[in-house]
């Protein structure tokens, strides 16, 4: 399986976040991916490396909005100009853009950071920007590499991870949508038909879900834990709008779900609404933050699931370009990974 990495991921590291009101250690952390790169390299031949090319800054322009991504690529240095915390921008005016003179209004430099942000958890540090762009490219490059060489599929290690970014939103680890770019990537420049983002992540992925809410294609598929974060997003009838009616598809499982009846649940919406909706692709937005000794997930699976859960999306026998998200536990972060790559592979 072809890997596409980047090193300057490493550029995004801020050492904290704020969780019950207080500042504790960022575990959105650089050494998960060298974890994965570890793990992958142990397999010799089976995973092989590719460098990620540039493409640009066009494909994010096609899910971000312009507002946004000029605030993101200088908000760290505006920040520090106006004297704050050089650890990271965290907002201290949060924009309920109901009462925000209808979102038109961000606010300023210090009013910016609660604009663009649903949480406190988007912390944009020095090389956050970078860091983010070059995940885009990762993932892009994969799907080039993908569909170009006809492969099966391709495995973009990238981060910061991405599916909580909205259009004009950061939060929860995530600034750019690596899964929504790839995917609107694939439909419009690689012209691939038909495409089911499926994300395996704990977490819901509130900004896919927001990115595609009006669209019959992707179809976007959801299984994680509720009630849990991102809070405010995930229930079965958050089932999509308009043209995209019926094409958001939400899975909550209970905190401490297990192997039987995740798999049970995985295989049950990859049989029934993925197989009837027949993609051509599968973008899997993959998080192995389900494991059992995850610190941030509530979900108790164990290494094994992960390669039951690659064999079920192999079932489905389909060209699959999985794109790294989350997961928090260092010691078996690469083993989790892994096992899902090995498991559709065999
Ligand atoms: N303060 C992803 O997995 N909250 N993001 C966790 C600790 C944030 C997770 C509670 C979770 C964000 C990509
Ligand atoms: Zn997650």
């Amino acid at each position: 399986m072809k890997v596409v990495y980047s090193p300057v991921h490493a550029r995004h590291n801020p050492p904290v976040s704020f969780s019950l009101g207080r500042f504790v250690p960022f575990k959105e952390s650089p050494q998960r991916v060298d974890q994965i790169l570890a793990s992958l390299a142990s397999f010799g031949s089976e995973f092989e490396l590719a460098d990620p090319v540039d493409h640009g800054m066009e494909p994010i322009k096609r899910v971000h909005t312009k507002d946004y991504i000029a605030y993101f690529q200088n908000a760290y240095e505006k920040w520090v100009k106006r004297g704050g915390n050089p650890d990271g921008v965290f907002p201290e005016y949060l924009a309920v853009r109901q009462f925000a003179n209808g979102g038109k209004k961000s606010g300023g430099d210090l009013g910016e950071p609660g604009f663009y942000c649903f949480d406190l958890e988007g912390v944009i540090a020095e090389g956050t920007f970078v860091a983010a762009v070059a995940a885009v490219n990762v993932v892009l490059t994969a799907a080039d590499l993908m569909v170009d060489l006809h492969q099966t599929s391709a495995f973009a290690l990238c981060r910061p991870p991405g599916h909580h970014a909205q259009e004009d939103l950061c939060g929860g680890y995530c600034f750019f949508n690596n899964a929504s770019i790839a995917t609107r990537y694939l439909i419009e420049q690689k012209k691939v038909g038909k495409v089911c983002i499926l994300d395996i992540d704990y977490h819901h992925g509130n900004g896919t879900q927001s990115i595609f809410y009006k669209e019959s294609n992707p179809l976007y598929v959801s299984l994680h834990g509720s009630p849990d974060y991102p809070m405010y997003w995930g229930d079965v009838d958050e089932d999509g709008e308009g043209e995209g009616k019926g094409f958001n598809v939400n899975v909550p499982l209970p905190l401490g779900t297990r192997d039987p009846e995740y798999i049970h649940a995985l295989k049950t919406v990859v049989e029934t609404r993925i197989s009837e909706y027949d993609p051509d692709v599968i973008v899997v937005s993959l998080g192995v933050d389900t494991f059992i000794e995850d610190t941030v997930g509530n979900f108790l699976l164990t290494s094994d699931c992960y390669t039951e859960i690659g064999n079920v999306i192999a079932s489905l026998g389909k060209q699959t370009l999985f794109v790294m998200e989350g997961g928090y536990d260092i010691p078996a972060i690469g083993t989790n990974v892994t096992n899902v790559l090995r498991g559709f592979d065999h």
